[in-house]
C-alpha cells in the first residue's frame, strides 16, 4: 500500500509545495490539501499504517520528522519544533506519540 493508491499525486504535491518554508507546517491545511480529510475512516487507518513506519502501532516524533518525505521523497524535512507541535496538537492521551485513534480525530474533526 502507498499513499498514492489513496491520495491523488497532484493533491499531494500541491499540499507539500504549501509548506516548503520551513516552519510553515499546518497540518489541519495539510490534511485538507492532500485530500484526507474527506477519505473513508478506512482510508485514514490505512495512511496511519504507512506513516508508522516501523509498525510499533504510534506515530512517533521521530517518525514524525520525515512526514513530508513519506509523501514526497525530495520533500524537507520537519523541524523539530512543527514535529513537536505536531505530535502535541494529536497527543489526547499524553504519551508523546500518535495512536491510530488519535490520528484519525485530528484528521476528521
Ligand atoms: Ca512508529
Ligand atoms: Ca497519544
Amino acid at each position: 500500500m502507498s499513499l498514492t493508491s489513496i491520495l491523488s499525486a497532484e493533491a499531494i504535491e500541491s499540499a507539500v509545495k504549501d509548506c516548503q518554508e520551513p516552519n510553515s507546517f499546518c497540518y489541519k491545511k495539510f490534511f485538507k490539501l492532500c485530500g484526507l480529510t474527506s477519505k473513508s475512516p478506512q482510508e485514514v487507518k490505512d495512511v496511519f499504517s504507512i506513516l508508522d513506519e516501523d509498525n510499533s502501532g504510534y506515530i512517533e516524533e521521530s517518525e514524525l520528522k520525515f512526514f513530508l518525505q513519506r509523501f514526497v521523497p525530495g520533500a524537507r524535512t520537519l523541524t523539530e519544533a512543527e514535529a513537536k507541535s505536531f505530535v502535541s496538537a494529536a497527543d489526547d492521551d499524553n504519551d508523546g506519540k500518535i495512536g491510530v485513534e488519535e490520528f484519525q480525530t485530528m484528521v476528521q474533526s
